[in-house]
């Protein structure tokens, strides 16, 4: 394909599994603001406002050209009144007026801060909220709070948390990973999923998904290794379960929000370094990193490889289109036609795109 197609805005499906959304986005100006107005909607759970902003920034993220005038996104899909207003401010103003105030706001910034904490949602934070605590400050001083196994960890963390994962370190753990999963499982295939699967060069977490061809003996595979926190959640899917069909279901395998100690000399830690006494100081030689390890039977393993390679709109949007466009329902298990009323076998993800008559896209096309 080195010819470029012309581009015809009429013609761009508006459903992001339709479209190749690399991570060259000419519309950040745009995308951000989007994505600022739809996290704002998503903290007063208003998911339809949030859905409608998300769904706009990716068909911008799509477009191979900035857009500089209203006529650029003329015969778009999902360009409704309230994000056109958004983008005609952009345009005249250079910002968003309304994305500004989001950011001002002192509920979004409270969210903003409760959820940047492993284990904190929109249903803590709005408890917090309404107790009329505003920082973590002040979530951290009150003695009160019943804190999870899990935000006491995201507390004890959280420096290391918050900052990103580097490709590198998604490397390193990964051999880390691979080696303590052969131990256990030798014939066992471990593959990195989420956005390092999409070439993204930072991420929040490293995702890997684990499957081992042949009898299941995984059982006990996530309680071992190297875990500073591991919250193993039982699989409970069902044989033969027909999939959900809401679009952000969560699945039923057996995985583990975690978080591992990458030791390795060179990892920053400068925060770290405890400055109580000066000659005793110790160096952090470690960082906590986040890690999602999801374990899948072997028949399971296409589908569980498309669901958690995201992103999360192109995930939506193949349920979507699947439920909408095939009567078909997907999720991260298995393609259940509705009408033929019988699931549909994949051994690759390219087999799940020809079931669903979709154009194969590739991982770091799905960037939507
Ligand atoms: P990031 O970590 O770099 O920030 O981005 P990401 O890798 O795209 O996001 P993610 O939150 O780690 O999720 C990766 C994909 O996994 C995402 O497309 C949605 C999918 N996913 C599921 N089930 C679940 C689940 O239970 N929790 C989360 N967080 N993600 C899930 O299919
Ligand atoms: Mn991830
Ligand atoms: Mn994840």
């Amino acid at each position: 394909e080195s010819e470029a197609l012309p581009f015809i805005a009429s013609k761009v499906s508006q459903y992001s599994c339709q479209r190749k959304t690399t991570l060259n986005n000419c519309n950040k100006k745009f995308t951000d603001a989007f994505e600022i107005m739809a996290e704002n909607y998503e903290f007063k759970e208003n998911e339809i406002f949030s859905l409608e902003f998300l769904r706009a920034a990716s068909v911008l993220k799509f477009l191979p050209f900035p857009v500089i005038r209203m006529k650029d996104i003329q015969g778009l899909p999902c360009m409704g009144d309230r994000v056109k207003d958004v983008i005609e401010e952009i345009i005249e103003e250079g910002e968003s007026s309304r994305a500004k105030e989001v950011l001002n706001d002192e509920r979004y910034k409270s969210f903003k801060q409760f959820t940047s904490v492993f284990g904190v949602g929109v249903k803590t934070s709005e408890k917090w909220y309404r107790m009329g605590l505003r920082t973590l400050e002040e979530v951290k001083a009150d003695k009160t709070l019943k804190l999870s196994k899990m935000q006491k960890a995201g507390f004890l963390y959280y420096e290391d948390l918050v900052s990103c994962v580097s490709k590198a370190e998604a490397d390193a753990v990964s051999l880390i990973v691979r080696n303590t999963v052969c131990t256990f499982l030798p014939d066992a295939l471990v593959t990195i999923t989420g956005g390092f699967r999409r070439g993204k060069k930072t991420g929040h977490d490293i995702d890997f998904l684990i499957t081992n061809p042949g009898p299941r003996e995984d059982d006990e595979l996530l309680q071992k290794g190297l875990l500073l926190y591991c919250d193993v959640i039982e699989s409970t899917f069902l044989k033969e379960q027909i999939p959900s069909r809401k679009v952000d279901a969560m699945d039923n395998f057996q995985k583990c929000f975690a978080i591992l100690k990458l030791c390795q000399p060179g990892v920053d830690n400068s925060s770290y370094n405890t400055s109580k006494n000066t000659d005793m100081a110790e160096v952090k030689d470690w960082k906590a990193i986040r890690v999602d390890l999801v374990i899948t039977p072997f028949e399971q393993y296409a589908y569980a490889l498309l669901g958690w390679t995201g992103s999360r709109q192109f995930g939506r949007d193949l349920r979507r289109y699947a439920n909408h466009e095939k009567k078909m329902i997907l999720d991260n298990h298995a393609l259940y036609d509705r009408e033929k009323r019988i699931f549909l076998k994949a051994g690759s993800e390219e087999e799940i795109f020809a079931h669903l008559g979709l154009d194969y896209v590739e991982p770091w096309e799905r960037n939507a």
